[in-house]
């Protein structure tokens, strides 16, 4: 069994949090460290720790509740653009090992800093084509039903 996360004891009630949405396979709360004003956190009830693990039926479920939590946020909070980021790996700035969506609103001078540098795209086809494989039905994943 791996090492119970923070996000694990908040879903069994052991850690207390500000709830704003829970269905079956979610739940969304307030983060205890915000950047801005309504910085909430939309986690999968499924207990994984990077996106690429998550089932579809996890996937599906975050999907249709983060737009709802946007609307939500941008209402409460007044904020006409946010952010929604999400971290895999240490090296990525992971620090809960349990899949999590960052909603972060931009207010004024608060809000999520990026320091992005863009590269040029060099082999764009042959790349494509590389991560295509890995998407077809006899590639690296389960079959999809869409
Ligand atoms: P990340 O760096 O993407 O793994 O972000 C983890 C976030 O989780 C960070 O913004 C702070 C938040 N967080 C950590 N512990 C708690 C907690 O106990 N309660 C709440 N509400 N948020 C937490």
């Amino acid at each position: 069994m791996p090492i119970p996360t923070i996000f694990d004891r908040i879903l069994d009630g052991e850690i207390p949090c500000h709830r704003v949405y829970e269905d079956e396979h979610v739940l969304s709360f307030l983060d205890v460290s915000p950047i801005s004003r309504g910085h909430a956190l939309v986690i999968p009830k499924e207990r994984k720790a990077h996106l690429h693990e998550l089932s579809d039926e996890s996937a599906a479920a975050i999907g249709r509740v983060l737009p709802r939590i946007a609307r939500a946020v941008m209402a409460a909070t007044g904020c006409e653009h946010y952010n929604v980021l999400q971290n895999n790996g240490a090296q990525a700035h992971q620090s809960v090992f349990h899949v999590h969506f960052h909603v972060i609103p931009h207010i004024g001078d608060q809000g999520l800093g990026v320091d992005w540098k863009p590269g040029t795209l060099a082999d764009g086809e042959a790349l494509a084509q590389a991560i295509r494989a890995h998407l077809e039905p006899n590639g690296t994943q389960p079959p999809y039903t869409l």
